[in-house]
Order: structure tokens, then C-alpha cells, then sequence
């Protein structure tokens, strides 16, 4: 008996220095000066280096984002370009801090030692084909030869589509971005299948995207969002407040050209999220006016949105889902209280 009190306890005691030993995210970041960020190795919108090396993109612009909230500046970032097969043991064994790299929210992702801190853009699987093909249904691909990245959700989606809809296929995969756009331009395979935001961000990479179209069905969900390494719950809070806070001021109508005349608002939830009320940045680690400092040097979630992917962006892409809740969309953050 007592010994399995003293095992129970050991065991509590290892559980509990685990937990602080990992709970170390925001110090080595400071200590370092920098976030380091795992990103893709190019998606136009998403994140992309331009010709002088710096990065763009929504997932590049919410590192950024974590950055403003600790450093107030926004610069202060490493971007590490990730293969989709990579990018998991990247984080898990601490190579980078935060995962913002079109990430799908699963299960067994949330299983194996990580956890998402949100959703920065419902998305779900599509096809994109050569007009000249002819085909407006994804279900009349009977037989087609599909192009696709290895370590995505894509793979499997792709096989429950053909097998539940009775029809042949043929997957050829690769481990890059590049390879997959390079193979279905050189008419290797007859599709290409990926987030559908994916496919409006690669068709860009094509001599002529005019000559391509993305099919009408959506065959999963994807949402997509930031993940952090399980075992730092304060890191968890910092990244998932840090998105949070994007959309509670885009709803606020609180934006990074009106923040100065947001500092002297005299609404409770905008004073808030302002830090002019309370002290809830200082709850998470961070200091009273981390939104002032998101805000200020990236912007609301709309803001960010549609400068990247939306209607100021080459991509173009409506809200659609990604509207706010109070707009018929489905992004909804939890209250600054
Ligand atoms: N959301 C899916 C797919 C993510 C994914 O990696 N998609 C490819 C398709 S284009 C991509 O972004 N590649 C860019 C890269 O590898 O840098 C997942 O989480 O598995």
C-alpha cells in the first residue's frame, strides 16, 4: 500500500517538474530575441518569400503577430520553411516554436503531442484540372491520375472520395510543393488535389492559370490553424489569445489605421482588449497592451485576411466561411474578460 502511494506520488512529483521544465516557451524566446516559426517552403498567400528573402502571407503574418504581442516588434522572427512531411517533428522536437503552415485540425494530430490554438482559415479539399480536359464535376474523374503531396490529409481524403463515389484512380505524390505543381504542369497526372485555398495559391505558380479551374466539390473539411507542442499550457494560451485577440478587434471594429483612437474608447470590450481596463495580457505572461501591439503592427484578422488572401491579394479568395460569426461566417473568438 505504501508503496504504491510512494509510486502514485513519484509519479505526480514527475508529472508536475515535467510541466515546468516545458513550460519554458516565453523565456526562450526572449532569451533567444526572437520567435522561431515553422511555415512552408512557398504558398503564395499563405507564406511565401519575395525576391529580397522576406517572408509574406496569413500564416507569416500571425507569426508576426506572436512576435508584436512579446517583443513589439514584429521583425522579430526566424521563418523556418517546412516540408509537410517535416513539419511535425520540427515542432515536437523543439526545433520551432509555433507551427503556422496550412495546418489541418485532426485527431491524431491532436493525439501525437501537439495542440492547435485555433483555426486561422476553414478550408476544405478540391480539385484543380486543364479547362482543355473538359470536365465541370469532380465526378466524372473515373480513372484520372491524381497529383498530391505526401505527409497531408489529402492522400486519405482523395481515397475515401474515389472509393465512396466507385470510381478508379491513380495517385502520384511528392514530397514538395514544387515537385507536385511541376509534375501537374507537365501533364503527369490529370488533377491536382489539395486545400482548395492551396490550389488557388499554386495555380498561380502556372504559365497560365487562366488555362486551369478548380471543380466545384469540396470533399472534406480542413481546418486549418497554428499548433504549438503539448506540455506548455501558458504557450498554448499566448498563441491561441494572440489569434483570438485579431478577430475580437475586427468584430470590436477595431483596426491598425483607428488604434490610437481605440486607446481612448470608452467601450468595456474594446478598454479590454486595449489594456486602458484590467490587466489580461498580464494573465498569459504578456504585458496590459499586447492587442495595442498586434494590432499596431499587423492588424485585425479581416485586415490580415484579405491584404494576403482576400480581395487586396493576386488570390482573390472570398470570406466565405471565414466571415465572422456576426457576418454568416464561422470565425468566433472567446471574450477578453
Ligand atoms: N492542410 C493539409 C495539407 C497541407 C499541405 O502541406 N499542402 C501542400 C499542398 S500545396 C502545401 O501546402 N505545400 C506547400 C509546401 O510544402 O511548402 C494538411 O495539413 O495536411
Amino acid at each position: 500500500m505504501k508503496r504504491v502511494t510512494l509510486v502514485v506520488a513519484l509519479a505526480a512529483m514527475s508529472t508536475f517538474v515535467a510541466g515546468t521544465v516545458s513550460a519554458q516557451t516565453l523565456k526562450t524566446v526572449k532569451d533567444r530575441g526572437a520567435l522561431v516559426c515553422g511555415v512552408s517552403q512557398g504558398l503564395p498567400g499563405f507564406s511565401t518569400p519575395d525576391d529580397r528573402g522576406n517572408w509574406t502571407g496569413l500564416d507569416v503574418e500571425f507569426c508576426r503577430a506572436i512576435a508584436a504581442a512579446i517583443f513589439d516588434d514584429p521583425s522579430k522572427v526566424k521563418f523556418s520553411p517546412l516540408s509537410a512531411k517535416d513539419r511535425f517533428v520540427a515542432l515536437t522536437s523543439g526545433n520551432i516554436d509555433v507551427l503556422s503552415r496550412n495546418t489541418t485540425w485532426t485527431l491524431s494530430r491532436d493525439a501525437a503531442g501537439m495542440n492547435f490554438a485555433g483555426v486561422n482559415y476553414y478550408d476544405g479539399q478540391g480539385f484543380l484540372v486543364r479547362k482543355a480536359l473538359k470536365v465541370n464535376s469532380a465526378l466524372e474523374l473515373n480513372g484520372a491520375s491524381v497529383c498530391t503531396q505526401t505527409g497531408t490529409t489529402t492522400e486519405l481524403n482523395v481515397a475515401d472520395y474515389f472509393r465512396a463515389n466507385k470510381m478508379k484512380y491513380e495517385v502520384i505524390a511528392f514530397s514538395t510543393a514544387d515537385e507536385t505543381v511541376k509534375a501537374y504542369e507537365a501533364g503527369r497526372c490529370d488533377v491536382f488535389t489539395s486545400d482548395v485555398s492551396q490550389l488557388y495559391a499554386m495555380r498561380l505558380k502556372l504559365t497560365n492559370p487562366n488555362d486551369h479551374a478548380v471543380l466545384p466539390e469540396i470533399i472534406s473539411k480542413e481546418p486549418l490553424g497554428p499548433v504549438v507542442r503539448q506540455g506548455d499550457d501558458q504557450w498554448l494560451d499566448i498563441v491561441k489569445w494572440t489569434f483570438a485577440a485579431m478577430i475580437n478587434a475586427e468584430e470590436l471594429g477595431v483596426t491598425s489605421k483607428n488604434i490610437d483612437e481605440a486607446m481612448k474608447s470608452d467601450k468595456p470590450d474594446v478598454r479590454r482588449l486595449m489594456g486602458t481596463e484590467g490587466n489580461f495580457g498580464e494573465q498569459i505572461g504578456l504585458t496590459k497592451d499586447w492587442a495595442v501591439r498586434i494590432l499596431k503592427h499587423v492588424g485585425n484578422y479581416g485586415e490580415s485576411f484579405e491584404r494576403n488572401v482576400g480581395s487586396g491579394s493576386k488570390l482573390n479568395i472570398d470570406r466565405g466561411l471565414n466571415k465572422l460569426w456576426s457576418k454568416g461566417g464561422l470565425q468566433y473568438a472567446p471574450p477578453v474578460r
